[in-house]
């Protein structure tokens, strides 16, 4: 069975959304396999954005998903990895659709990182390489 390393961020637990993600995940019919509220801290994340290191939004990508606690949940199912990213919507919550977790709760703050509310795995491999970052004891 596929699985897929979702993130709810720093803006999303803020704004007491942790329950409204988690809801839209398990209403489409994905199981929640593990959860932890957590700080992540700087060694977690340059692992984690790897592939965003020397981008110009990546040191505001950092101190922004180390500005509060995060959310850190492994979702199962069938298609999860695809699934979750439809659900999530574009990264640009302006432009992310109505119905999707970014188009509904989320908009430009006008800040230098996008602050989209959650994250989901792109592919099967990130998804083994994520979970295995937040999830060691998997
Ligand atoms: P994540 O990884 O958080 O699920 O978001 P996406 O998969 O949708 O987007 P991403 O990995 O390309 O970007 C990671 C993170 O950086 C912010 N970002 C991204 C930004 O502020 N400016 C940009 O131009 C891009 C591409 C948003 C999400």
């Amino acid at each position: 069975m596929e699985r897929t390393l979702i993130l709810v961020k720093p803006d999303g637990v803020k704004r007491n959304l942790v329950g409204e993600v988690l809801s839209r995940v398990e209403r489409k019919g994905y199981s929640i396999v593990a959860l932890k509220l957590m700080q992540a801290d700087r060694a977690l994340l340059v692992q984690h954005y790897a592939e965003h290191e020397g981008k110009p939004f990546f040191e505001p990508l950092v101190e922004f998903m180390m500005s509060g606690p995060i959310v850190a949940v492994v979702a199962e199912g069938n298609r999860v990895i695809e699934g979750f990213r439809k659900l999530a919507g574009a990264t640009d919550p302006t432009i992310a659709e109505p119905g999707t977790i970014r188009g509904d709760l989320a908009r430009d703050q006008g800040t230098k990182v996008v602050q989209n509310l959650v994250h989901g795995s792109d592919s099967v491999e990130s998804a083994i390489r994520e979970i295995h970052i937040f999830f060691p004891e998997l």
